[in-house]
């Protein structure tokens, strides 16, 4: 930084159009600079700390034996669509994405999809069976599963019906209802390559069958190929055992698939050589094309992005710098790059990526904008590792048909108005 600061050194490098400025500002030119330009919520001069809060004068909460957030926060909760009246435990929650920041998805916020409900299952006294195309059918109990060596892997999952409001419609709910079918994890548990290597395979073995043991028992196929790559059977879930609705004792993790052959409750492993078609896989999860054929077994999830910080519902207190932030991923690898507009689509900067960066997982974006209080048009485009480019709203749809409702990974854009008010728009 230069010592001797000039009023044309104090004007922030803009990067691209209607105030997106260099992903460095912060860091090169210091908080200072951005007050003076005006940060929204910008810090006071008035330096005198509250006299003497409540909070100071006596006691607080003692020790706990599990914590929980604050009662402040009262209002982070997963966001519950309408409940359907005869299966009330059949749907989905979502995961209010406005409401967070970082990579990693808190246990209790992880999205939630159940085709009938949340089995009560005893670990005690549940078994993991391998059958089908193998030399040796096995069974292990937890005891049993709990010697192998295990990995750890931070991976997104996302339900391929995620983002389907926003294909049909724009929404004027919040990026959570509209996006929110997507979580990050810390995954803990025993690559299924191990197991499938004491089983061994016979021959013919090309795909795998995963049962769920609740009452509807969920069923979905998974080529071999990638069961021996990095499937996990995942016991743990940012540390601790995983939560009862994302699968305890144990579920399949698929990474960069889509969300539903990542089987919850997983009690049984078919070694087959042909898909199943289960009713899960044929009835749902394929893609009708407009000819009338539907895609089946679209597994990987596409590269996709979208800015949570400001975001739709939100407002905008006053002109001044904001930081604009979202979340990147993409199925086929890691994130290498987001852009991120203010001008609807005219121009793009480069956001900065908080690592780290990892491949099949959530990565957060950022970029400094500052807002002169005009009406602006905010959005954010992916790119993977792989040479993947985030789609338009067109474009997305040409490729997977008007009709179905899944994989729909289109840039998302929102309309900041004078007001500060921040709308759902096409772009
Ligand atoms: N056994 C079983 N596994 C399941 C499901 C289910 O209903 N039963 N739902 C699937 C679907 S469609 C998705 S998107 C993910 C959701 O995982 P989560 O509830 O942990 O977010 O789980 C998948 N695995
Ligand atoms: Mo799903």
């Amino acid at each position: 930084m230069s010592g001797d600061k000039t009023d044309a050194a104090d004007e922030p490098e803009q990067v691209a159009g209607n105030g997106l400025l260099h992903r460095r500002l912060f860091l090169t030119q210091g908080l200072t600079l951005a007050g003076a330009l005006g940060v929204a919520g910008q810090a006071s001069a008035q330096t005198a700390l509250p006299k003497r809060p409540d909070w100071m004068t006596r006691q607080g909460a003692g020790l706990s034996g599990y914590g929980q957030p604050s009662k402040f926060e009262e209002g982070v909760k997963r966001l519950t669509g309408q409940p359907n009246p005869l299966f009330p435990s059949v749907g989905s929650t979502r995961t209010p994405l406005e409401k967070l920041n970082g990579m990693i998805t808190p246990n209790g916020l992880h999205f939630e999809r159940h085709h009938s409900s949340v089995p009560d299952i005893n670990p005690d006294a549940h078994r993991l069976l391998i059958h089908g195309l193998v030399r040796k059918p096995l069974a292990w109990d937890m005891s049993a599963l709990a010697r192998y060596p295990m990995t750890s892997v931070i991976r997104f999952i996302e339900c391929s019906g995620n983002s389907g409001a926003a294909k049909r419609n724009v929404p004027q709910t919040s990026v959570g209802q509209i996006h929110g079918l997507v979580s990050c994890s810390e995954w803990t548990g025993i690559k299924l390559s191990h197991l499938l290597d004491e089983t061994g395979l016979a021959d013919g073995a090309s795909w795998i069958i995963a049962e769920g043991a609740e009452a509807s028992s969920m069923v979905r196929s998974i080529p071999l190929e990638t069961a021996l790559d990095d499937v996990i059977v995942a016991l743990y879930q940012n540390g601790e055992r995983i939560r009862p609705e994302q699968g305890y004792p144990m579920r399949l993790l698929v990474p960069g698939c889509e969300g539903s052959v990542n089987v919850k409750w997983v009690h049984r492993i078919k070694v087959v050589s042909e898909p199943g078609d289960s009713r899960d896989e044929t009835g749902q999860y394929t893609d009708l094309m407009a000819d009338g054929r539907a895609l089946k077994y679209t597994l990987l999830m596409d590269v996709k992005s979208l800015i949570t910080h400001p975001s739709v519902s939100m407002k905008l207190a006053q002109p001044g710098v904001y930081e604009v932030s979202g979340l990147a991923w993409s199925g086929h690898g890691a994130i290498r790059r987001v852009e991120v507009t203010a001008d609807g689509g005219k121009s793009w900067a480069d956001a900065e990526l908080s690592g780290p960066v990892l491949p099949k997982c959530l990565t957060r974006f950022r970029i400094p904008w500052s807002w002169t209080g005009g009406p602006a048009t905010l959005a954010s485009r992916a790119i993977d590792d792989r040479g993947n480019v985030q789609p338009t709203h067109e474009v997305a749809i040409a490729r997977y048909g008007e009709i179905g409702a899944y994989h729909y990974n289109g840039i998302q854009p929102w309309a900041v108005a004078q007001t500060g008010e921040v709308a759902n728009v096409r772009m």
